[in-house]
């Protein structure tokens, strides 16, 4: 087999790629697709598209005195939570929004490119902006994916139940069952490379792990009947005290998106209600439910040091062998579709690009960790609280986008996302 190398892109042509992916995911939705907020966690589509260009608008453009803003108001409407750059529209009400219209989004876009794409000719301005610019490219692909669960989520509040894009799954997969046994010692941890990471995966640092195995595949839905089956939701001695409430105050009886229908299982996934699969990896859990079905199989989560050093070698091993690259899962295939898959079917194709995973860490900073100057050290540093660490990348996640090191990072209740787990014991 052949491996194609393509050679790295510029930072100008990768800015043409990753905006213009922001279209080609939201160009089948309409209009009012693209308005709807079906719950608090999630944003309307035209708000991610507004949002990713304000990004852009206020930390690049903005720098340079010459430049004229788009809109006045925008600054307000399209700011998350940078509370250094100014108020912020409250997020449970970006749903009721409705001007600008989505061509007037569109138009935003068009601006800000176009006075991106004129300035990114000169070596000063790349000199000044380029490691801004690469966050703002790495912030709109963490947007992707979330404009793919945003819109899952929207379609699926509707009993229609729309399908978002018709695809056919892609089903050859069977669980290895396998453990990897790592020996204790002292590990390096973090980013390394010179290439891009996000602040909260530095500083590098040294952890001391104990022996631990870790499971060579992700938890399937066969297994995740089979503890729904053993009375798994209605069990308290299996759960967390705040996770014994979310299951009662919240009706959870199954993953997010399931629904049993004459004894079957189905599941609504972006291409409408499919039967549920029982190889494909269990997907749409919180920490609460990842953690809860851990415990019922005997086992645990792994700590996101476990996972990163699995990952780490993992890694090594596909590197040495060129075979292996064609049993590297659904998110490392992309590396040469440069493609997204909607839904999660392999199990056991490697650590990476199915479903993130949940680990037993709580998102904190890495020792020595500073967050960057000005408004955009609130990215990251300010959630190190309330929050668990999630690795691995999915389905959604670009694969331009990932790497071993990185740390997404959700509130234990939160299942809208991609995710799912990997048992360690
Ligand atoms: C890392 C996915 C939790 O959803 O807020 C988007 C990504 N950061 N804009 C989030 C992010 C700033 C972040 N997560
Ligand atoms: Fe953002």
């Amino acid at each position: 087999m052949s491996v194609v190398v393509r050679s790295k892109p510029s930072l100008r042509e990768r800015f043409v790629d990753v905006r213009d992916f922001s279209d080609r995911i939201t160009r089948s939705l309409s209009p009012e697709d693209c308005m709807v907020q079906s719950t608090e966690d999630a944003s309307p589509i035209r708000w991610h598209l507004a949002h990713t260009t304000w990004f852009f608008e206020t930390f690049v453009l903005k720098q340079d005195p010459t430049y004229q803003e788009f809109h006045p108001e925008f600054a307000y409407l399209f700011n998350s939570y940078y509370n250094a750059v100014g108020k912020q529209f409250p997020r449970p009400q970006r749903g009721t929004i409705s001007r600008p219209g989505l061509d007037g989004i569109r138009d935003y876009r068009a601006y800000v490119d176009q006075q991106m794409m004129t300035r990114m000719e000169s070596a000063e301005f790349l000199g000044n902006h380029s490691h801004t610019i690469e966050v703002g490219l790495n912030h709109e692909q963490q947007h992707q994916e979330l404009i793919l669960t945003d819109i899952k989520h929207a379609l699926s509040a509707n009993p229609m139940l729309p399908i978002y894009e018709d695809s056919v799954f892609d089903d050859r997969d069977s669980a290895s069952g396998n453990w990897d046994r790592f020996d204790s010692g002292q590990y390096e941890i973090g980013h390394r490379t010179s290439e891009f990471c996000f602040d909260n995966e530095e500083p590098r640092h040294t952890v001391y792990l104990p022996e631990f195995s870790i499971a060579a595949d992700l938890v399937t839905c066969g297994q995740f009947i089979n503890f729904i089956e053993d009375g798994g939701y209605r069990r308290p001695e299996l759960w967390l005290s705040l996770g014994w409430n979310a299951v009662n105050d919240d009706d959870w009886a199954s993953p997010l998106y399931w629904v049993c229908q004459d004894g079957q299982w189905m599941q609504f996934t972006l291409a409408g209600l499919v039967p549920v699969n029982r190889d494909w990896p269990v997907c749409h859990v919180s920490y609460f439910e990842a953690d809860a079905y851990a415990r019922w199989a005997g086992c645990r989560l792994p700590t996101e040091f476990e996972w990163e050093f699995a990952g780490n070698s993992a890694a090594s091993v596909e590197a040495d062998s060129s075979e292996s690259i064609e049993n590297h899962g659904q998110f490392a295939d992309r590396l040469f579709r440069d493609d997204l898959a909607i839904h999660p079917t392999r199990s056991s194709s490697g650590m990476a690009g199915a479903v993130w995973q949940w680990t037993s860490s709580s998102y904190q900073a890495y020792p020595g960790y500073r967050p960057p100057d000005g408004a955009i050290g609130e990215y990251n540093g300010k959630f190190m609280c309330n929050q668990y660490v999630l690795r691995g990348g999915s389905v959604a996640t670009s694969s331009s986008h990932y790497r071993n090191t990185y740390r997404n990072f959700f509130p234990a209740n939160a299942r809208w996302q991609f995710s799912g787990l990997r048992l360690a014991r």
